[in-house]
């Protein structure tokens, strides 16, 4: 396959440059991608990340304020003010149908918004994973980074183990020849814990953090594989189903 692609493990782990031109799918699997999917499936006519809370304010002069939600967390939890949080349990139809959110998170959209100088943004996370392999399957001469949010500069076991699933199935289950660390390190996470996905997610850093704060439900909920099969893409700055 002439498909190149490579890994970065955290939101602020790569350069403009890096991803100049290049096709991104930013994986986000607690929960801000995982969220995103889900508003979208709901009927939210459209997201728009943002990098800074204070960003809010350029978009809401604009926008008739019946239609917009402004949601997204700090520490995990929903922001004094803001409507809804990052639960993708919040998004439900009644909620976003046809309501425009704003959406600032700590570490998921922070990755989309740094990558805005790629050729296309992708989103993805374990509820659209055949779909996030089968578009990026139609772009086989591309460069491809896939882009894991992590948590605070950090690497998120669940955001790996998601980029690794992907090239598992991008490659037919073969390691390609070429491949860079980030790429052997997600594909060999991937090979050894691809069969208990849920259990390794169960047991991340920020599977105990959620935990802590009441969102257990959510974490079951992120690790449902293909749940749905369409791919969130974002354009001019808003992200919607394509
Ligand atoms: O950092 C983020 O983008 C969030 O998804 C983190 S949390 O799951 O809301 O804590």
């Amino acid at each position: 396959m002439n498909l190149n692609i490579d890994v970065f493990s955290s939101a602020t782990s790569f350069s403009e440059q890096d991803v100049r031109s290049k096709t991104v799918v930013v994986i986000d699997v607690l929960r801000a991608c995982s969220t995103i999917q889900t508003a979208l499936e709901n009927g939210s006519s459209g997201i728009i990340p943002l990098a800074e809370k204070d960003d809010a304010g350029r978009f809401t002069r604009f926008l008739d304020p019946s239609g917009v939600l402004l949601c997204g967390e700090k520490k995990g939890e929903k922001v004094e003010g803001y409507q809804l949080g990052n639960s993708p349990l919040e998004f439900d139809r009644q909620t976003i149908e046809n309501k425009t959110i704003l959406f600032k998170t700590t570490n998921g959209t922070r990755a989309i918004t740094r990558s805005s100088s790629a050729r296309e943004i992708l989103i993805g996370s374990f509820l659209n994973l055949t779909a996030v392999v089968d578009a990026l399957l139609d772009r086989e001469r591309n460069e491809v980074l896939l882009i894991c949010s992590g948590w605070n500069s950090r690497l998120s076991i669940e955001d790996l183990l998601c980029a690794g699933a992907i090239i598992y199935r991008l490659f037919d289950a073969k390691l390609p020849d070429d491949a860079s660390d980030g790429v052997k390190v997600s594909f060999g996470l991937y090979e050894k814990f691809g069969d208990n996905v849920r259990g390794l997610i169960e047991s991340s850093n920020h599977a105990v953090r959620l935990r802590e704060i009441g969102f257990g439900e959510d974490v079951a909920y992120c690790s449902q594989i293909d749940l749905y099969s369409s791919v969130p893409g974002m354009k001019e700055g808003v992200i919607s189903i394509r």
